[in-house]
Parts: C-alpha cells; sequence; structure tokens
C-alpha cells in the first residue's frame, strides 16, 4: 500500500519503515557504529561515517518524514541543536520575526548566540497574523512559530501566517513539539519547517535528549543537511531507536493525554482557589477557533495561577505534588510540574516574560496518561 495514503495511526507504526535488510529485524537494529568499511575509497553500502549517516538514524528520519507529511526528516542531538540548523540557513543583517511565548531555551539561543552573529530577532505576539506585517522589512528571511505557545498555551494561526510568508518570500517553521503531528500536521498549512523538541511527545518516554525538522522542498532539506553534517549535532543510533520506539505509540499515547487534559483543565476551571488556566480546549481561550480548525484534540499541556498567589506560594503547590514529578520537559507518559519564571522560562528576563503573561506564580503541568482521577486527587491535596 503507497505510503502516503496510509492514515496516522498507521503511519506512526510503519511510516517510512521496511523490515531490515540483513536478517528481516523488525525493529531496526542499533547501529552502533560510527564508521563503515569501503572495498576502495568511496566502495560504501551508502553509509561512510556516523555523523553524515547512520542506518538507525535513516529509519527515524524517514519515520519522521511520514508522520509530519513532509518529504525529508533530519534528526538531530535536541531539539535545540535541531532549532540552531534553521537558524544556520541564515547570515548576518538577516531578521527574523519570532512568537513573544515561547521556550526559554529558544530565546537564549536566539538572543545570546545568534545576536551575537548578526541575526536579528523581533519578538511579537502573534495572535493576530495581521501584526506581523508591522516587522516585515528588507532583511527578514524567516519567521518562527510556536503553537501552542510554552507555557501560555496561546495558539497561532498556522494558515495566516503562512500565506504572510508566502507574500513576503519568507521562510515559516513551526515548533510543532507541543502538538505533534498527531494534532496538527504545519506542513498542510503551508510551513517550510517542521521543528520538534522529540525529547517531549514523539520519544514519549522522558528518556532521550532528542530534535528533529522535517520539511517537503528538497532544496531546502538539501540545505539543512548540509549544515547538519557540517555542524554535527546528530541524534546517535540508540537515541534514533528509542525516538523510532516511542513513535510507534504516539497516536495511543496522545488520546489519553488530550482525555486527561480536558479532565484536568475544566477541573481547574471549577476550582475556586485558581485564578486563570490556560488551555486552548475551553470555548472561551481566546484562540479556541483556530485550534480547533487546525488541530484535532488539545493535548495535554496546562498552564494555570493560584487565586491571589505569590511566587512562594507557587512553589509550595508544586513542592507539595507527589504524584505530579517536579521536574523540567513535558510529554512523557507520566505527570510533570513546572514553575517556569524559576526554570523553563529563567533565561527570560523577568520584564520582558511578565509581558507575554508567564508570571512568578503560574504553574505548567505536563498531564501524562495516569488515571485522571488519581492526577486530580493529587492537585486537590497539594492546592489545598
Ligand atoms: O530540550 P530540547 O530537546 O533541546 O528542546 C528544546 C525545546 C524546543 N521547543 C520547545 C517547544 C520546547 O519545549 C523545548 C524544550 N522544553 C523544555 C525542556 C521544557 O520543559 O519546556
Amino acid at each position: 500500500m503507497s505510503e502516503k495514503k496510509l492514515k496516522f495511526n498507521s503511519k506512526t507504526i510503519h511510516g517510512g519503515q521496511e523490515p531490515d535488510k540483513a536478517y528481516g529485524a523488525v525493529m531496526p537494529p542499533i547501529y552502533q557504529t560510527s564508521t563503515y568499511a569501503q572495498t576502495t575509497p568511496g566502495g560504501h553500502q551508502g553509509y561512510e561515517y556516523s555523523r553524515s549517516a547512520n542506518p538507525t538514524r535513516t529509519a527515524l528520519e524517514k519515520s519522521l518524514a511520514s508522520i509530519e507529511n513532509g518529504n525529508y526528516g533530519l534528526a538531530f542531538a535536541s531539539g535545540l541543536a535541531a532549532i540552531d540548523a534553521v537558524i544556520k540557513l541564515l547570515n548576518p543583517g538577516d531578521e527574523v520575526i519570532s512568537t513573544n511565548d515561547l521556550y526559554g531555551g529558544s530565546y537564549r539561543l536566539f538572543r545570546q548566540v545568534f545576536e551575537k552573529f548578526g541575526i536579528g530577532f523581533h519578538f511579537i505576539g502573534m495572535q493576530d497574523a495581521a501584526k506581523i506585517e508591522d516587522y516585515i522589512n528588507e532583511k527578514t528571511k524567516l519567521i518562527w512559530v510556536e503553537t501552542p505557545t510554552n507555557p501560555m498555551m496561546n495558539v497561532i494561526d498556522i494558515k495566516s501566517v503562512s500565506a504572510l510568508a508566502k507574500k513576503h518570500d519568507l521562510l515559516l517553521a513551526v515548533d510543532n513539539t507541543f502538538a505533534t503531528p498527531y494534532l496538527q500536521t504545519p506542513l498542510d498549512l503551508g510551513a517550510d519547517i517542521v521543528m520538534h523538541s522529540a525529547t517531549k511527545y514523539l520519544g514519549g518516554h522522558s528518556d532521550v535528549v532528542v530534535g528533529a525538522l522535517v520539511v517537503k522542498d528538497k532544496g531546502l532539506a538539501d540545505k539543512l543537511y548540509f549544515i547538519q553534517n557540517a555542524s554535527g549535532a546528530v541524534c546517535g543510533p540508540m537515541d534514533s531507536f528509542l525516538t523510532l520506539r516511542g513513535i510507534k505509540t504516539l497516536h495511543v499515547r496522545m488520546q489519553r493525554h488530550s482525555e486527561n487534559g480536558k479532565a484536568i483543565a475544566e477541573y481547574l476551571a471549577n476550582n475556586p482557589k485558581i485564578e486563570k488556566v490556560y488551555w486552548p480546549g475551553f470555548e472561551d481561550h481566546p484562540n479556541h477557533e483556530i485550534a480547533k480548525s487546525q488541530m484535532t484534540n488539545f493535548g495535554g499541556m496546562i498552564s494555570f495561577v493560584p487565586k491571589g498567589s505569590s511566587y512562594e506560594e507557587a512553589i509550595k503547590i508544586v513542592e507539595n505534588l507527589q504524584l505530579f514529578t517536579l521536574a523540567e520537559s513535558l510529554g512523557g507518559v507520566e505527570s510533570l510540574a513546572g514553575h517556569p519564571a524559576s526554570m523553563t522560562h529563567a533565561s527570560i528576563p523577568k520584564e520582558e516574560r511578565e509581558k507575554s503573561g508567564v508570571v512568578d506564580s503560574l504553574i505548567r503541568l505536563s498531564v501524562g496518561i495516569e488515571d485522571a482521577d488519581d492526577l486530580i486527587a493529587d492537585l486537590e491535596q497539594a492546592i489545598g
């Protein structure tokens, strides 16, 4: 059956995969090798050095391309290494327009690494896509979109941003870490590049740090492959294997993450001790209509602010949690809680971070796939 015709729940398992050529192994072996024997210089079987390519990584890269409805996948040593490769497409003097609410590490990479090399960044709210146009000039080359955003759960209209990008001949990259291709496929909505911290839902078990890029266009894939090989931040064979194994259950996990996310978002919204809950599945979420039109469900990421809470009180709540683990990261089978202001978003100056809503009392939850009743009981005892 043509690979492109497979539905998502089959692509996660079979997309781009075939039994291994040597012995028919159904899972690709972990080719734990740096190099490959050659019969004469250049006489090899498609692999010569594992920075350039490795069969286990190739299997993962094909799977990534398949699930994101792209043609080319690239697997990196981390999500930030994948973002780093995208920005290296640019030249000194070029400018990027990025969402103002985004993972703190992405912001740090843009501001503290790439600005030094003469690349300019504008961080803006993109809920009204038309606003982006005010920042476009002859130096603009790339629009960087995270949706839903980390941690404020804003949803950006990918189709509208893509129309603007095309009008001005700009690249559009979408960080699809929170949604995953189970919930949305940005390339189908006009994005040029999809990026993942595969550390999160794609891997799904909090046991790897991996990044991914997927594109449709061959020319763009070639440029990114050149950077991947030249810079060298590649995903190793063991991590490729684990991520591939994770992807095989992505659809079942995401279904449960979304069910549990809904149950917990509703519990929090009905709790009189909670001031505000950020989750795009609520009808009164400011971007709910866009979320409904570009996503198939709303996932398991939720942020909330306890009523009248201070920095210290928010910390107390996350310390009190027992089933939720207080930790950086998200997207694993186990539920995690975080305090963005002191953890994932601490590298964004307080003033800047508060402008996009990341206040000192904000708590972020990555709702796992445990029993929702147990998770709610844990929140109940922690909130008090
Ligand atoms: O951690 P790494 O695999 O390098 O990915 C970076 C990254 C990129 N984009 C988004 C949306 C992310 O959430 C992350 C990593 N985020 C966390 C570690 C976190 O706890 O939010």
